[in-house]
């Protein structure tokens, strides 16, 4: 049927769990109708809101559209859209940012409350009902068998070239009856290659033709180039010392100029044969794979550029050898995290002189985005590394802090932070020791010697020697911005 017709199915409050991860695989057109739908019904005065669950991310055909007419009661869970971001700030929509590995065990457990609607994109559908995935597995295998209807978005704008990738695992379970996952190496297969899925509780089949949000990555700048470089120095030195195996251990790198950059970096040295465990497929993974220097990466989801789009669809068969595509619960989970003993690379908005990491919060309230999988990896992996320019804003703001406005990532889960002055290994340092560390190897110049004013006067303070604070000053940063527009 129609995208228009398909949206007149879904009715005011209820609750639809959408397909879609980092721009991938997400429906393109029913969010559209509907958002138009909302749009007269607003016309009139009348109000229509549903609850919104993804796997993360969408595209402005989705989360824009549905937020620009106040269609979004509730989300959940990561998200990167300027008008949601701008609608949760100004408080007209809840948001709940959980890790993205335990949307689907709280769905399950019923921590959210039921869901009505299925609305999933699939590139294909088999002759007994089996669905063909797209370009995110994200939750859909939950979704599809958590909600009572379900509306499927057939997109033929996706590769038939994707029939194959996947590997979805029907062996989960809730806790008493859970059993370990057996996967020892990123190329292992558990699974199967297709969605099952309940053809009685189909209510609508809609064909689309459309490509996913393929944003163009800009060129790696100067700084992350250096960041690059010393994360690259490190991997050297941590190999040297027998810390690392010559083929590092599989990689986990967050969107973004930064890990791309570092991505890049790997592939112009000397690694060879190495793999990667992460959540999300972008350029750089690619590139690798196609070199050689990189021989498999398990993910969930692709976030690409229009010409890496390309350059997959060209070459479907050479990396479909290579490319195993998990749900989320799976690619992002903390038992395979640790197990496998991944790298996990991510972005930051700030860290404080002792460690702690905040992914999500601008100055303590306002969200960016949302933690993603950054907690999934950080916390289980082997490496935990955080990159970020040292300043933002033209400057403006100091990435380190005395104290941070919001925790993500705390101290006991950070491994490594690095900027473009340098990197800091935090691994068995006390906190004093990593004040230290971090000030001295991260902070910009000009905000280097304030930092440690800061922690002189906190340890000449005498008390809590163990993580020196001066309380009525530790956030005195955030609350200058605020009130002039400088830290
Ligand atoms: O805003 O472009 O308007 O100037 O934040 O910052 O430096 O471009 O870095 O794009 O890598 O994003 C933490 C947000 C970093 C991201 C975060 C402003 C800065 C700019 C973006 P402007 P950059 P990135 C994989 C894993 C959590 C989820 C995660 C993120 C904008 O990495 O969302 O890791 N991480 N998931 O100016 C005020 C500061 C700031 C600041 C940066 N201290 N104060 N503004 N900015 N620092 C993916 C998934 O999980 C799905």
């Amino acid at each position: 049927m129609s995208a228009e017709a398909a949206a007149q199915l879904i009715p005011n409050g209820c609750t639809v769990g959408m397909s879609g991860f980092t721009g991938a695989g997400y429906p393109k057109a029913v969010p559209k109708a509907l958002a138009s739908r909302i749009e007269k019904l607003n016309e009139v005065g009348e109000r229509f809101k549903i609850n919104i669950w993804t796997g993360a991310s969408t595209a402005p055909e989705l989360d824009g559209e549905l937020a620009k007419v106040d269609g979004i009661n509730m989300r959940l869970p990561f998200q990167s859209d300027p008008i949601c971001r701008a609608k949760i700030n100004d408080g007209t929509m809840d948001y709940i940012d959980i890790h993205l590995s335990e949307v689907s065990q709280y769905a399950w457990s019923g921590f959210l409350g039921k869901m009505n609607i299925a609305l999933v994109e699939v590139s294909g559908i088999l002759e007994d009902g089996r669905l063909i995935p797209s370009s995110a597995i994200g939750n859909n295998k939950t979704w599809l068998e958590q909600a009572d209807h379900i509306i499927l978005e057939v997109n033929s704008g996706q590769s038939s070239g994707l029939e194959g990738m996947h590997d979805v695992y029907y062996g989960t379970a809730l806790p008493p009856n859970r059993k370990p996952i057996m996967i020892t190496n990123p190329t292992d297969r558990i699974g199967e290659k297709y969605l099952q899925c309940d053809l009685s509780k189909v209510i609508a089949v809609v064909e689309t033709n459309a490509p996913d949000r393929n944003s163009p990555f800009s060129a790696p700048d100067e700084v992350s180039h250096r960041i690059a470089g010393h994360i690259l120095d490190f991997f050297k030195r941590e190999i040297e010392i027998g810390r690392l195996p010559p083929e590092l251990l599989p990689i986990q790198s967050g969107v973004g100029n930064i890990p791309n950059a570092v991505l890049e970096g790997l592939d112009a040295g000397p690694f060879r044969n190495l793999t990667g465990f992460t959540e999300v497929i972008q350029d750089g993974m690619l590139k690798m794979l196609k070199s050689g220097t990189m021989t498999a990466v398990s993910s969930t989801a692709f976030s690409l550029s229009p010409a890496a789009m390309q350059e997959l669809n060209d070459n479907i068969d050479f990396y479909r050898e290579r490319i195993i595509l998990r749900q989320q619960d799976i690619s992002n989970h903390p038992e395979l995290i640790r197990r496998l003993g991944v790298i996990a690379m991510n972005g930051l908005i700030e860290a404080d002189i002792y460690g702690n990491v905040n992914s999500t919060h601008i100055m303590g309230s306002r969200m960016m985005n949302g933690i993603g999988g950054s907690g999934d990896f950080a916390r289980n992996g082997y490496l935990s590394i955080f990159v970020t320019p040292s300043t933002a804003k033209n400057g403006t703001i100091s990435a380190i802090v005395p104290m941070v406005s919001h925790v993500d990532h705390t101290e006991h889960d950070v491994k490594v932070v690095v900027t473009e002055y340098g990197l800091a290994d935090l691994r068995g340092l006390s906190p004093r020791q990593r004040a230290l560390k971090i000030i001295n190897n991260c902070a910009h110049p000009d905000f280097r010697p304030r930092l440690l004013d800061y922690f002189e006067r906190a340890c000449a303070s005498g008390r809590g020697m163990h993580t020196p604070h001066l309380l009525g000053e530790a956030l005195s940063w955030h609350q200058r911005y605020e009130e002039t527009g400088k830290m």
